[in-house]
């Protein structure tokens, strides 16, 4: 059977993972958000739960941050707060979708005094980043129109350029505005940002610090992600990924959990363009846990991400190119399945256990007590967002 070698597992030692702080927080649909023991009441303990992810796992060292949710008198404390738990704050996403002036859109508004406030919440966005030393500003935009005629589409798009260029110029030298897209929700009839192309061409006006984010969850059913992933990477413009799992829309389901293979096949993409560990990328989780608790919700989320990419390590890429050049196809699809089929559960867990970790994190976790102590310790958590 085939197994990890020695460089592939040095390779998955490499490996991290993003964060979102609004997985610790409740959240849950339009209908009911129901509350979880031990939920957060303040940025701090978000941060503290999500260092618990990376002490079980060494994966997850970075934890994103959500404005306005995320807001703090002091992200110098918040950021040493961090660091003292062994882990950094990384993406700043932005929020231009649950303030009443933002109801027809915001970056691409027809009014300028809305476009001002959008365009000077994301400018204090990157004032936060100075602080927290975050490298990359995330946009997804909720704009678009319910009707036809509703609005000027083409209007709306050289409105967004303006804007997003007048955000782009106050980036740092390190920093990166990322640009999200989604193919419907909130806007039924049209997005302004629907689809990976109208990102392109967004970020590829703005220049080389401004590239594009693909949140799995956000195609249609049946849409090739893989291929999209390819094509970025190709094209350098990848610039963070918000991994989750859906079975009919904006799910936010944890990562894998829906699609496994389908998750393989984006990393198997992710290593054939450029590395496990490329810089360029942000490995980031978008996810919510609305039933589940949401420690080791994360927890199985980052173990996914790990199992889907050393079973990608293991495609034999000689054996590939070999029977993709004699137009073999049976024997092509055989050597991605024969990685995909293998289980690598046992070399992950020896993996861990080299490295002074639980071979089973979640076992582990949920024999700490943590969990225990904060559902006591903790009461009246706050919201992920979606339902405040
Ligand atoms: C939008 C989205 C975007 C937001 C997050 C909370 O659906 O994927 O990334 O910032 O959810
Ligand atoms: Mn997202
Ligand atoms: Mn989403």
């Amino acid at each position: 059977m085939t197994a990890l070698s020695t460089e592939h597992l040095s390779a998955l030692a490499q490996q991290s993972v993003e964060l979102p702080s609004w997985a610790f927080g409740n959240s849950g649909t339009r209908f009911r958000v129901f509350a979880t023991p031990g939920t957060p009441r303040d940025p701090f303990e978000k941060i503290a739960d999500a260092a618990q992810v990376h002490a079980y796992t060494r994966l997850a060292p970075v934890v994103a941050l959500h404005i306005p949710w995320d807001r703090v008198d002091s992200y110098d404390a918040l950021r040493r707060h961090a660091e003292d738990l062994g882990v950094t704050l990384g993406t700043v996403n932005s929020n231009t979708f649950q303030d009443e002036d933002y109801k027809f859109g915001a970056l691409a508004h027809h009014d300028a005094r809305i476009r001002r406030k959008a365009i000077d919440h994301h400018l204090e966005c990157i004032d936060i980043m100075d602080e927290t030393g975050s490298r990359d500003l995330k946009i997804w935009l909720a704009e678009g129109s319910n009707y036809p005629g509703q609005n000027d589409m083409r209007d709306r798009q050289d409105r967004l350029q303006d804007s997003l260029q007048q955000i782009y110029a106050r980036l740092g030298d390190e920093q990166r505005l990322v640009l999200e897209y989604k193919f419907f929700e909130p806007a039924f009839y049209h997005t302004d940002v629907p689809d990976w192309g109208t990102s392109y061409a967004q970020v590829s006006a703005l220049g080389e610090k401004a590239m594009v984010c693909l949140d799995t969850g956000h195609h249609a059913p049946g849409t090739n992600i893989e291929f999209i992933v390819m094509q970025l990477l190709r094209l350098g413009k990848l610039g963070s990924f918000d991994f989750n799992s859906r079975f009919y829309a904006d799910d936010d389901l944890i990562v894998g959990a829906a699609d496994p293979f389908q998750l393989f096949r984006i990393l198997a993409e992710v290593i054939r363009g450029g590395g496990l560990n490329n810089p360029e990328v942000a490995f980031m989780l978008d996810q919510c846990h609305n039933i589940e608790d949401k420690i080791p919700g994360q927890i199985r989320s980052v173990l996914n991400v790990q199992e889907m990419t050393a079973r990608a390590l293991l495609i034999d890429r000689e054996a590939l190119t070999a029977a993709q050049e004699a137009n073999d196809v049976l024997a092509a699809n055989a050597v991605v399945m024969d990685a995909f089929y293998t289980d690598v559960r046992p070399q992950l867990a020896a993996w861990r256990e080299e490295r002074g970790l639980a071979g089973d994190p979640m076992a582990a976790y949920l024999a700490s007590g943590y969990q225990q102590r904060i559902a006591e310790e903790r009461v009246g958590g706050v919201q992920a967002g979606w339902g405040a």
